[in-house]
């Protein structure tokens, strides 16, 4: 079944995802979306789940760049990715975060932000504003300075220069850490101001032309009508199992599901499935019909509505 990915150019989580997609030799489709919400036709199939990038395949939806990387290479039979277990995993986790947090806060640094604006939104300067404004409300990460921000990224850039050789970060060959450390760097690297940064680390700079070599894959563009024909069209794939009990909730409720850090926007449906990795849930919408969203177990919570005329 054909893949999609919701996504736009200069978003660097999509970034991860389309290297993947070279790495893993992937067909896909590409669904361009709005930079800045609203994403109507985007909403209609993940229940208002706030970030990007997204995967569709068929009528199931995967929110999340962790649980997207997990099913490309399942579906791929490919066994590199993920052979670091633990160590591997923790190292993306950290790119993912903290590097991303760091590459963030330069990016948009008053004097790199006119230019992040245009690569990422532009001419839209008050839409881009008022959307991260919301997108970041309450959450922790954003409170670093840029001074503190400059000094992780010296200390980590050096570590990481003086480890890598020619390989990839954990061996010969590339896991899930090399692409989740990559992206952010990436996003460094589109600014003009901010490329300097990389500079007096060759290592570093090497390793990221092997990382950019992977490409895209092969993939055709698509749209966003389409993608929903495609929802309406399939019946989803039912994850089976269930393997994980939480707290005041249960397999068959209708529960809300909602990033633990940023984009707190919950999205609603009937609890299907919960694994080590994956909480699924079904949704129905007259436009799509059946859909199972797909979240990583980590990083996301998961709450019983509470029906008020009970
Ligand atoms: N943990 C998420 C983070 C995704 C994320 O922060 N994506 C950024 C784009 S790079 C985003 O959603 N920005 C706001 C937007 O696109 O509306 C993942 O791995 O997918």
């Amino acid at each position: 079944m054909a893949i999609l990915l919701h996504h736009y150019h200069a978003s660097s989580f999509a970034e991860k995802v389309r290297l993947i997609m070279g790495y893993l030799d992937v067909e896909w489709q590409s669904v361009l979306v709005p930079s800045v919400s609203p994403r109507r036709q985007l909403d209609l199939l993940t229940g208002g789940y706030r970030r990007t990038p997204v995967l569709q395949i068929g009528a199931n939806i995967y929110c999340d760049t962790s649980i997207i990387c997990r099913t490309l290479s399942a579906a791929s039979g490919e066994g590199q990715l993920y052979s670091y277990g633990f160590i591997g995993d923790r190292l993306a986790e950290w790119g993912d975060s903290q590097l991303v947090d760091i590459c963030r806060i330069l990016n948009t640094r008053p004097e790199a932000l006119a230019d992040t604006i245009e690569r990422v939104a532009p001419g839209q300067v008050v839409d881009y504003k008022k959307d991260r404004a919301s997108l970041f409300k309450g959450a922790g990460q954003m409170k670093m300075s840029v001074s503190a921000s400059l000094s992780y990224l010296a200390t980590y850039l050096n570590d990481l220069n003086l480890w890598l050789q020619n390989g990839f970060v954990l061996g010969d060959s590339p896991s899930i850490a090399d692409f989740s450390i990559y992206h952010p760097l990436w996003s460094l690297a589109q600014s003009p101001l901010n490329v300097a940064l990389l500079r007096p680390y060759p290592n570093v700079l090497n390793w990221m032309e092997r990382m950019s070599e992977f490409g895209h894959g092969e993939f055709e563009e698509s749209d966003q009508e389409d993608a929903l024909d495609r929802a309406y069209e399939n019946e989803p794939d039912m994850p089976k199992g269930s393997f994980l009990s939480l707290p005041d909730v249960k397999i068959g409720d209708v529960v809300e599901v909602l990033p633990v850090d940023y984009g707190r926007v919950p999205v609603s449906g009937q609890l299907i499935s919960l694994s080590t990795y994956q909480i699924s849930i079904l949704r129905q919408t007259v436009e799509t019909g059946n859909i199972v969203c797909h979240f990583p177990n980590a990083g996301f919570e998961v709450r019983a509505i509470v029906d008020e005329a009970n």
